[in-house]
């Protein structure tokens, strides 16, 4: 038997838990089966009774995305995990289930547009009531956090102003202050590979799998994340019941096979992104470069203790919105898309895309502008990345 607990990640990334497949196949079997067919009524019976574990339907489990579900939860070191059609169900499907109205939450303020948007206006007409805070600041969370606080809820690395909040000091105060608090991390730009969130006391990840895990722009996922109880509640409310947000068994495959890469991917994306970033704060008219492994980060001395590298995302603010947009319209090898995690370098304006449902003051809050770029460095040579900003930067100052 392996001991899978002292693998390397470069093996985990590989192996996980699975290396054992009907017929003997190496890859995972995609099983493209709505339902699943019982020998016997009482068999039937006794699978919805929950006394046998074999397959029902595919809303409810499926072969091939239980083992993708089983190789997350071995990287994240979570009990179970859950798999969901895209990060936004993910995320529903793990805050619905979990509150009530009337329950109090505290979020940071700086999230990817939509959760900001789920968390702002869909969970107040719920009836449950969100305080956002700033999450890096230790004063805020404790001014925030009550004894009947139900959920903490934060991304790190924060989505676009790359942020990093210190996971083990929130989550110790907020389970210290709160007993009934679960502590909510969406890992989705570090990944695994750079932090796991469970181990430094939270209580459930998230993920939009669509970007490093999977990562080759060519699926829409998401995970959630934690220990068996949770997941089970995740799995029978939120996926079951309130979204239905189920991943296909193709979708669910092609992550499997990303997986494989996501050491040697990660690598070769953070040593990339740690030389554009280096090139961008030389660059005149770049007046700001956000990049947590850059001593220059408001938060480079959490980001050196709590992630292992620091990650491939940077965002840089540029002179004017105008100057912004002349740079994304002069790019001829960064490609000007949404979404980030891929192998091609992607780079967009949070203000006017990704965070467009925020108003100007709750993006001001959220610590960023419309000046701002988000920039996914992609596994292309750094020195190709760098030539093409360069060019871009010199024909937008004309
Ligand atoms: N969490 C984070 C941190 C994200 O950046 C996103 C999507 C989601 C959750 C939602 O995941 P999805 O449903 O799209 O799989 N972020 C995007 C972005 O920055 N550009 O395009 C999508």
């Amino acid at each position: 038997m392996n001991d899978y607990t002292n693998q390397a990640p470069a093996t985990r990334v590989v192996h996980g838990v699975h290396p054992h497949n009907a017929e003997g196949s190496l890859a995972t079997p995609i099983y493209q089966t709505s339902t699943f067919v019982f020998d016997t009524a009482e068999q039937g019976g006794n699978r919805f009774a929950g006394n046998d574990n074999g397959f029902i339907y595919s809303r409810l489990g499926n072969p091939t995305v239980r083992q993708l579900e089983e190789k997350i939860a071995f990287l994240e070191g979570g009990e179970g995990c859950v798999a969901f059609s895209s990060g936004m169900g993910a995320i529903g499907g793990t805050v619905l289930p979990l509150l009530k109205a009337g329950d109090h939450m505290v979020a940071d303020k700086t999230l990817y547009g939509c959760t900001f948007e789920l968390l702002q206006k869909t969970l107040p007409a719920f009836g449950i009531e969100v305080d956002f805070i700033d999450c890096g600041d230790m004063e805020q969370v404790k001014a925030a956090v009550r004894p009947n606080t139900r959920m903490v809820y934060f991304e790190t690395i924060a989505n676009p102003s790359m942020k990093v909040i210190d996971i083990k000091a929130v989550a110790d105060y907020a389970h210290g202050v709160a007993k009934e608090c679960l502590v909510v991390v969406d890992n989705t730009f570090a990944t695994p590979l750079l932090v796991q969130p469970l181990s430094l006391g939270a209580d459930i990840v998230v993920h939009s799998a669509t970007k490093y895990l999977n990562g080759h722009g060519d699926v829409v996922a998401g995970f959630s994340v934690s220990r068996a109880d949770l997941i089970q509640t995740i799995r029978m409310v939120g996926l079951k019941n309130i979204t239905g947000a189920v991943l296909g068994p193709q979708e669910a495959y092609l992550i499997l096979r990303g997986l494989k890469t996501l050491k040697v991917r990660m690598d070769a994306i953070c040593a990339g992104a740690m030389e554009v970033a280096k090139f961008l704060e030389t660059a005149p008219t770049v007046m700001k470069v956000c990049y947590p492994g850059l001593p220059s980060h408001p938060n480079y001395a959490v980001a050196k203790q709590e992630l292992s590298q620091f990650g491939g995302m940077i965002s840089f603010e540029m002179r004017s919105f105008e100057e912004a947009k002349k740079v994304l319209n002069n790019l001829h090898l960064c490609v000007l898309a949404v979404s980030l995690g891929d192998c091609e370098t992607l780079i967009q304006h949070p203000a006017s895309m990704t965070h467009s449902m925020c108003t100007k003051e709750e993006i001001e809050a959220a610590g960023f502008s419309d000046r701002l770029i988000r920039l996914s460095v992609g596994l292309e040579d750094p020195k190709d990345i760098i030539a093409d900003l360069s060019q871009a930067f010199d024909a937008a100052a004309k």
